[in-house]
């Protein structure tokens, strides 16, 4: 009886332990989701000859970190539900409400995004970004963005992928994409510019309202992101 007691006196507190860590993992999870995995095995891919350079696929692939331009309502990089391939795909959304500009500190509705930036960690990203580290792609002869998207945007609310040559103004298909996305998974391509030679971000994801007045934003899924020759 002794032995069983304790049994249960043991397993009581193996139960205490368990909700107390997930209670501390819940209370540490109240902002968007920006866990992101590393993958060790970008050099050999590198090193094999600069094949297609996967930036995600089931994890993101960079070595870079995450930096989001605006508040971020909901961004997981580990979504499990229907991904395009694998395991993951990465979840984006979105309500259209007001959400702080982080360039500016303003409050504004007209886009909501996240840059998958080259520097290891976010906090060293400057919008003067001659003061950042880059990386030389050039090497890998790369001519275009390839990515899967599916989800469902509000009317006027779009999708945007910018290359690292791309900005704001960028037409696609020249160093950008934009449109909205079909409830099933589709390839979509845009073309990148030379020169690669000091990337500071891989890809910029946005979600944009493009009507006047103000859009109930929307859901999209991304996988499988490369650059391609
Ligand atoms: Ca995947």
């Amino acid at each position: 009886m002794e032995t069983n007691n304790a049994k249960v006196g043991t397993n009581k507190l193996t139960l205490l332990a368990l909700f107390l860590s997930m209670l501390s993992v819940y209370s540490c999870d109240k902002g968007p989701r920006l866990s992101r995995l590393y993958d060790p095995g970008t050099e050999e891919i590198i090193s094999s000859g600069w094949g297609d350079w996967v930036i995600y696929d089931d994890m993101l692939k960079t070595r870079g970190d995450v930096n989001a331009f605006t508040e971020i309502q909901d961004l997981d990089f580990e979504y499990k539900d229907n991904p395009y391939q694998g395991n993951r795909c990465i979840k984006f959304s979105w309500d259209g409400s007001d959400i702080i500009d982080y360039a500016d500190g303003t409050t504004q509705h007209n886009f909501c995004g996240f840059g998958l930036v080259v520097v290891p960690d976010a906090s060293a990203y400057n919008y003067d970004t001659t003061k950042m580290p880059g990386k030389d792609l050039t090497p890998g002869g790369y001519t275009k963005i390839t990515f899967y998207a599916r989800g469902t945007l509000s009317p006027y609310t779009t999708l945007r992928l910018e290359s690292p040559n791309g900005t704001y103004e960028s037409t696609p298909p020249s160093d950008a994409w934009e449109d909205q996305v079909t409830s099933s998974w589709k390839k979509y391509e845009f073309n990148v510019s030379a020169p690669l030679s000091d990337v500071k971000e891989f890809v910029r994801i946005i979600l944009k309202y493009v009507g006047s007045g103000r859009g109930d934003g929307g859901t999209v899924y991304i996988d499988d992101i490369r650059y391609e020759k």
